[in-house]
């Protein structure tokens, strides 16, 4: 073939895998755009779902990833893209999302701050509820996730008091203030919101993360919390007016950063309490008045290289070694004891007094969703009890000897495990599969399944909160045209119920602020 020929043939071939390859960009960032922009943001950093860049799929391998678009993942409400896109477009989606962006997004303290939003000085706020109810404590607060509000409901007449918009995509549990006249809740993508219930009117608002996993405030009702998955962070706020205070850069000695589990605040110990999805610790923040100092595994930089004693920096971080990744915990009613579960559905107890990991082999199959241990006495000894998100069964477990006593099976696999001091039972839902209708009731005394109920047949039954004293159990219809019904929780017989938008979790006043050891904390 002439020298010519060849080269025009090369060129028009270089043409046509230029024009190829831009398409195939095209079709990806096409595809990216019609399928996963709505719950992962459209520049990838996270909303509904989590954020889809390196930094964030450190632990997922390709393979996973594209067995994930293919067919969904369990107990999340990602969904299989199989009949909808060729293998090849999931394989280059994989490819897409594994590349990191032209410009990898920064949210540091200077963001922070500029994002804050001053909507009311609480100084110039009553301090008297502008309704009239017989008991504050005995309100309940209900995520609407169907149109983002949030439902404002009298506990005792079970009326809707007031309902506000909230921020998009509210996740976790809001956080009151101990006297339960503020109320701070987190949206996915990480904007904080305080709001005080006497006046219905926002106090302050500030972007914490891009992508937020919850937040934590704590005991004595100063400081709020935030963990992140994006950027790897912890960020400390002034609870008066979520001014921001610090940001802890989340990384291990060797430097490497991880996205964080969760926090939570353990109220006799003055601190937060933090685990870690990408680095085998556990850290430990105090926000004691008079920080512990010297005290074994406390970061202090109270003294200088020269040796010089300085002012200790408030609120230390501990670092505590773990066996493994730790993805959900929950803790022993007194703050002592962190178990903690990996995706994998591995299970560790931590002994946050000394310091380290005292049991390696925790018998949680699958994983249990964050939050969702429940306590209560069996036969005169603890026992922490948990659904399981991959499986239908409720582990429950001897909170002395760490060995499960019994494996309840269940109709499918569920998200929430609720109970009350003042009742015999506690309530499991089965969130996923053909049974989403149902909700066991299980007898705490004999650990057996007394009743399944199927409020609506077909809609998904989720959620329960319990008032105050125990006696009304308040279940979620998680349905656009759902509800909250309101069942006697000794006889389980339907009360009433209360038209609602998706009602995702239930918030009672009382119960969260007293951190009863039948609900979230
Ligand atoms: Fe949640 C609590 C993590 C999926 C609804 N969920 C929490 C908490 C964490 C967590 C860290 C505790 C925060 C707190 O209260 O301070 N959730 C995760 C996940 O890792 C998981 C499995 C995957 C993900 O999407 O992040 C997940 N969660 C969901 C859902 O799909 C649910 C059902 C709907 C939604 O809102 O996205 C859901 N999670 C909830 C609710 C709580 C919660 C309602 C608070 C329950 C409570 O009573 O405290």
């Amino acid at each position: 073939m002439p020298y010519k020929e060849i080269l025009s043939k090369a060129v028009l071939l270089g043409l046509a895998l230029a024009i190829t390859s831009v398409t195939f960009a095209d079709d990806v960032a096409k595809h990216y755009k019609d399928n996963c922009a709505v719950c992962h943001n459209e520049h990838r950093l996270g909303g509904i779902g989590p954020a889809l860049l390196p930094g964030n799929l450190k632990r997922l391998r390709k393979k996973t990833a594209v067995d994930v678009i293919s067919n969904g993942r369990a107990a999340t409400q990602m969904p299989a893209f199989a009949e909808k896109l060729s293998e090849t477009d999931i394989k280059a989606l994989v490819e897409y999302i594994y590349t990191p962006p032209e410009e990898m997004p920064v949210w540091g303290l200077d963001k922070i701050s500029a994002s804050h939003i001053i909507h009311n000085h609480e100084s110039e706020l009553p301090n008297k509820p502008v309704f009239k109810v017989d008991d504050l404590l005995n309100m309940f607060l209900v995520v609407e996730l169907g149109d983002h509000h949030v439902t404002l409901l009298d506990g005792d007449r079970m009326e809707p008091i007031h309902r506000f918009k909230s921020r998009f995509a509210l996740h976790g549990g809001p956080k009151y203030s101990s006297s339960g006249r503020f109320v701070y809740f987190a949206s996915r993508d990480g904007w904080i919101s305080k709001y005080d219930i006497y006046n219905l009117k926002l106090v302050a608002e500030i972007r914490a993360g891009i992508n937020t996993r919850n937040l934590a405030v704590s005991a004595d009702g100063r400081y709020v919390m935030v963990a992140n998955y994006l950027p790897h962070s912890l960020v400390l706020l002034d609870a008066s007016d979520l001014r921001p205070i610090k940001l802890y850069d989340v990384r291990d000695s060797n430097g490497n950063t991880s996205r964080v589990s969760a926090v939570y605040t353990a109220p006799p110990r003055n601190s937060f309490i933090a685990a870690l999805k990408d680095i085998q610790e556990v850290w430990e923040i105090s926000y004691d008045n008079d920080p512990p100092i010297g005290f074994d595994g406390w970061v202090h930089d109270y003294r200088t290289d020269s040796g010089e004693n300085v002012e200790p920096e408030p609120f230390p971080v501990r670092k505590i070694k773990v066996n493994d990744y730790i993805d959900d915990f929950f803790f022993d009613q007194e703050y002592v004891s962190l178990i903690g579960a990996s995706r994998e559905g591995k299970g560790q107890v931590v002994d946050m007094d000394i310091g380290r990991v005292i049991v390696t082999d925790l018998e949680l199959p699958g994983m249990p969703h964050l939050g969702s241990g429940i306590t209560w006495e069996y036969k005169g000894r603890p026992v922490l009890a948990t659904p399981n998100l991959k499986k239908g069964d409720v582990s429950v477990i001897d909170m002395e000897t760490w060995k499960a006593i019994k494996h309840i099976e269940t109709l499918g696999p569920g998200f929430f495990m609720r109970s009350h001091e003042n009742t015999p039972y506690a309530w499991v839902d089965v969130f996923f599969g053909p049974n989403k209708d149902a909700m066991h009731v299980i007898d705490k005394s004999t650990l057996e399944i007394v009743k399944t109920l199927r409020p609506v047949p077909g809609k998904t039954a989720a959620h329960i909160e319990f008032t105050r004293d125990g006696k009304y159990a308040l279940l979620s219809i998680w349905d656009p045209d759902g509800a909250v019904i309101v069942y006697d929780a000794a006889t389980l017989e339907e009360v009433k119920r209360i038209p609602m938008n998706k009602p995702s979790g239930k918030y009672n006043v009382y119960n969260k602020t007293r951190y009863s050891a039948g609900t979230s904390h």
